[in-house]
């Protein structure tokens, strides 16, 4: 890195009080106007900057990171998820990846447990009721969901965020079950009174509830298959608030319009913004804009670590956040 000023390119509107900080320690090109860039604005944006900050939104793939200029050296991600990022390409060409872990988990684990609660109690179906002015008044058999307390929840993947799920679920009476790669921790295990489960067919076919915590990757893309969807018992309801690609999304319509699967709430899609129409169709499906880690606390942290991240590079050490491929 050149002792002049890095050029830090940010494609998103962040927290003004961000913008305001970066202004001050980098030269920044911010987008004031918060729209989305197009691949080809990506790819003008590579060309130039020294370091850029993109978010979920961009898709930095290998053909985006083939034009990179030289002077790219780190790509500062605003957020935890990396699967918008080419982490092979862009290791092959020397440029650093960082993220934002560890800030959007509790956030993230209270809009996971809204939907576990939303779904069977049928939330957004009474408020869907009243607000257009169709309820009749209270009775004995109306709006009728399912009872949390007691039942099994299967969490699949107990990393940060797969844990914060499962303090709150024990806390709503709910057993704890998960499927992780790894086994977590013994004492992690005991706290959480968790049961790991190595086989996840075993597991699914065998929940009340079904969290999917782990991230997106080449070995998560559709984990919950059309197959293995089938393995679902009819009364269980499945929450995704990590990304749509780990559910086959058209499958996963399908079994909810058939009845296979009581019902879903749903953070992130497949194909986002687009939400499959048959989705919205469905009256047993919760379905929210991404926006589990949407707080105002949640979004200046992001953007502190971010900061972090590119001052310490900068500054030519390790940054904390430095993303590897192994990891994912
Ligand atoms: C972020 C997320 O808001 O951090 C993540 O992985 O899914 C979101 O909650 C988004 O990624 C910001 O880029």
């Amino acid at each position: 890195m050149t002792t002049k000023r890095p050029l830090v390119i940010v494609t998103r509107k962040l927290p003004d009080a961000i913008e305001t900080r970066m202004m001050e320690l980098f030269n920044c090109r911010l987008n004031l106007d918060d729209s989305s860039l197009s691949q080809l604005q990506l790819i003008e944006a590579v060309k130039t900057a020294d370091i850029l900050v993109p978010t979920v939104t961009d898709r930095i793939d290998a053909r985006v990171l083939s034009q990179a200029g030289p002077q790219l050296r780190l790509i500062a991600s605003f957020g935890t998820g990396v699967d918008h990022i080419d982490l092979a390409s862009a290791r092959q060409r020397g440029i650093s990846v960082t993220n934002t872990p560890g800030v959007l988990t509790e956030d993230t684990a209270d809009m996971t447990m809204a939907l576990i609660l939303a779904v069977p109690r049928r939330l957004s179906e009474g408020e869907r009721l009243v607000r257009a002015g169709r309820w009749k008044g209270w009775s004995p058999i109306s709006m009728l969901g399912h009872r949390i307390w007691g039942k099994r929840l299967g969490i699949i993947g107990m990393g940060r965020i797969g844990q914060a799920v499962a303090r709150r679920a024990k806390g709503f009476g709910l057993s704890v079950h998960y499927h992780n790669r790894r086994r977590v921790a013994e004492e992690i295990e005991r706290d959480l009174e968790a049961t790991f489960w190595e086989g996840l067919d075993q597991m699914i076919a065998r929940m009340d509830i079904i969290s999917i915590n782990c991230p997106h990757t080449p070995a998560t893309f559709h984990l919950l298959s059309a197959r293995r969807l089938k393995l679902i018992r009819p009364h269980c309801y499945i929450v995704n608030t990590s990304r749509g690609e780990v559910i086959d999304e058209n499958a996963l319509a399908r079994a909810l319009a058939e009845g296979e699967i009581a019902g879903a709430g749903l953070d992130v899609f497949e194909h986002e913004p687009a939400v499959n129409p048959k989705l919205l169709e469905l009256d047993n499906v919760v379905l929210l804009p991404h926006m589990g880690s949407a707080t105002i606390e949640g979004r200046q942290n992001m953007g502190e670590k971010v900061i972090i991240n590119i001052k310490t590079f900068v500054d030519g050490h390790a940054p904390p956040d430095r993303v590897l491929e192994a990891m994912f």
